[in-house]
Formats: structure tokens, C-alpha cells, sequence
């Protein structure tokens, strides 16, 4: 039997980076409040937690950046919301965070969490946020407290 290796979900002791766009603030709001649900109830303080707002998702991985690289944090999650509009702005956005995010992450070796929603519209965005779909702020968390003692376990 091959040797199966996962990150446990125990947040405590983990200091944590959240950075949220102002951008459709009522559905980020709500990201933002499962996220810390979610760390608190697996153990993660307050005082360890550190929330860090953006104008919109476009300016979120430069601030995830420079709290990457301040190297105070183990894991980082990124949060914002994104509605498809009647401009090209959806697809340009949307590229460069995903891509941004990414290269955080390889970049500084510790984990930096997509928790951005791109959505279609406002309900598809409510769905995710709270309500009939989950919140994707709570499950960017659990995959951020995942991350961190995974990575624990396979570095070398
Ligand atoms: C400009 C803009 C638009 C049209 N739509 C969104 C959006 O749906 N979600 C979001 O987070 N931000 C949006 N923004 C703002 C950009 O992310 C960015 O803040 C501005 O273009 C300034 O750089």
C-alpha cells in the first residue's frame, strides 16, 4: 500500500495573510467572514490573523506580494469577487489575478490560497457566498490551514 500523505486541518499556531478587494464588497464581506469562521473554528487566533483590503482584485497580488515576501506569514488567502460585465474588464481581471496568485505562491514557497470567485452574474455570486453553493472564502481557508502542514510534511 503506497504511502498517502495529506495535510491535517489544524490552524493552530498558524498566522495567516487575507487579502480582499473593496470591489462588490457585500459578497466579499461575506468570503471574508467564512474565512475567519473557518480558521477560528480550527484553531487558528484572531491575533494571528492579519486582513489587508484592495481597492478591486486587480491590485490583490501585489499586496499578496509583499506579505509573501515579508515572510511573517505561513499561508496566505487572496478573496474578491468578480462579475462578469458588459466590458472585456472580466477577462482581463481575471487573468491577471489567477496568474498573479500563481506565481506568489512558486515564487515564495508558501501557500497562497484562489479564493477569487469569477462569476457571471450577482446570483451566481450570492451562491458562492454564503448561501446554496457554500462560501468560498470558508473553503479558500481550510485549503490555506491543508496547504501549510502539508507543506510541513514534505519539505525536506
Ligand atoms: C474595474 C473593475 C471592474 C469593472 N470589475 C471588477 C470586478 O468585478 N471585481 C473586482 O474585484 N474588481 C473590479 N474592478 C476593479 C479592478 O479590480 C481594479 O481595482 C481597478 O481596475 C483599478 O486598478
Amino acid at each position: 500500500m503506497p504511502e498517502t500523505i495529506q495535510g491535517k486541518l489544524d490552524g493552530s499556531g498558524l498566522k495567516v495573510g487575507i487579502v480582499a478587494s473593496r470591489f462588490n464588497d457585500f459578497l466579499t464581506k461575506q468570503l471574508i467572514d467564512g474565512a475567519l469562521d473557518a480558521l477560528t473554528r480550527h484553531g487558528t487566533k484572531d491575533g494571528d490573523i492579519k486582513i489587508v483590503r484592495v481597492p478591486g482584485s486587480f491590485e490583490i497580488p501585489y499586496a499578496a506580494k509583499i506579505l509573501a515576501s515579508s515572510k511573517k506569514y505561513d499561508a496566505l488567502i487572496c478573496l474578491g469577487v468578480i462579475i462578469r460585465g458588459d466590458t472585456p474588464h472580466y477577462q482581463h481581471i481575471s487573468s491577471e489575478v489567477t496568474k498573479g496568485i500563481a506565481a506568489i505562491s512558486l515564487e515564495t514557497g508558501i501557500p497562497v490560497i484562489y479564493g477569487v470567485l469569477t462569476v457571471e452574474n450577482i446570483e451566481q455570486g450570492i451562491e458562492r457566498c454564503g448561501t446554496k453553493s457554500g462560501n468560498r472564502g470558508w473553503d479558500a481557508a481550510i485549503n490555506a490551514i491543508e496547504m501549510v502542514n502539508l507543506y510541513k510534511q514534505i519539505k525536506v
